[in-house]
């Protein structure tokens, strides 16, 4: 089964890129920039990644991107991470980016975009890798600061394949983004948004009533509300699901008792994803593999699960045919 599920072509829908700074690269971005590091080796970083919620992590995620503080550090965080996605049998990459966690550390956007988007160039003609960059706004900041943002991406429009909506979601509810998704639509961004990992189902209402999202990430609460599955079903709409993540921010005790199997039950259209590798515990063949020990899944079921994937890429008709 891992041959298998390594060779088959995967798709990456839900990643954050700064959740791909493993320890070692923290460590040596530490040393090349002069940041002081509250830990004294690897093997006390990992230690330390042992999370109550989604906010204990989101602590140490903030913190540990400090070390990211020129565009070679972007830059080669992404290759990074695209090297060992390329190495797992991933064939297309979706990163999410949290401008705001480093402008409010004084890193310009611009230095930001030149790092991703030089890796990007790189992944491509290196790895044949294909990536989609989304521009996620901190739903625990104001909707202001998200404008403010979205305006100063004016030079990037047409480099962003979606916005997104991250970090603490319980009492940061979709509704609060109401005009700077209302301003991303109306600018011809497509846009997709945390909803339902920590948060109720309403959220994920809301997500689609009020921001017009395209995909939900995460979206596991839905099946507290039977309305809404039967409605996320009839519209056909994606979940990225993030199933060791879902464990390790403690959303579900342990992968047994992940609601995967429901909602694939339900009809709904899933796909398999990472959210932060280097926090909970590897990479997207990691999560397969996962899966595939927790539920004894076939291979047509990871077979589907990953053409979802391809599906619902931000990948033009061409390169979603030499996807498969
Ligand atoms: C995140 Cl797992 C998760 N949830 C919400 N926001 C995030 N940012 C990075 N990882
Ligand atoms: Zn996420």
């Amino acid at each position: 089964m891992r041959d298998f599920l390594k060779r088959l072509p995967k798709a990456e829908l839900h990643l954050h890129i700064e959740g791909s700074l493993e320890p070692e690269l923290m460590f040596a971005l530490a040393e090349r920039n002069g940041v002081a590091l509250p830990y004294a080796s690897v093997e006390e970083v990992r230690a330390a990644y042992d999370f109550q919620d989604l906010q204990s992590f989101l602590n140490l995620y903030y913190q540990g991107m400090g070390v990211l503080r020129t565009a070679e550090d972007f830059h080669d965080l992404a290759m990074d991470y695209f090297r060992r996605a390329h190495a797992e049998g991933v064939v297309h990459v979706e990163m999410h980016f949290d401008p705001q966690a480093h402008l409010v550390r004084g890193i310009e956007l611009p230095v930001v975009m030149e790092g991703l988007s030089l890796a990007r160039r790189h992944a491509e003609r290196e790895l044949g890798l294909s990536t989609a960059l989304i521009m996620a706004f901190l739903r625990d900041r104001n909707a202001a600061e998200a404008m403010a943002v979205l305006e100063q991406a004016a030079p990037y429009w047409e480099m962003l394949d979606a916005v997104g909506l991250d970090s603490a979601e319980r009492g940061n509810p979709p509704a609060k983004f109401v005009e700077v998704f209302e301003r991303a639509a109306r600018l011809g961004i497509p846009r997709v948004a945390h909803a339902g990992e920590e948060g109720p189902p309403e959220y994920i209402r809301e997500a689609l009533d009020l921001l017009d999202v395209c995909r939900i990430d995460h979206g596991v609460r839905c099946l507290e509300d039977p309305e809404l599955v039967t409605r996320l079903r009839d519209e056909g709409m994606v979940l990225t699901v993030c199933p060791l993540s879902n464990v390790r921010l403690r959303v579900v005790e342990r992968l047994a008792d992940h609601p995967l199997p429901q909602l694939l039950e339900a009809g709904l259209r899933v796909t398999l994803n990472s959210d932060d590798p280097a926090y909970f515990g590897g990479g997207l063949l990691t999560n397969y593999l996962a899966c595939h020990e927790a539920f004894g899944w076939s291979e047509e079921i990871f077979i589907q699960l990953a053409g979802t994937a391809i599906e619902s890429a931000f990948v033009s008709d061409r390169r979603r045919l030499a996807l498969r």
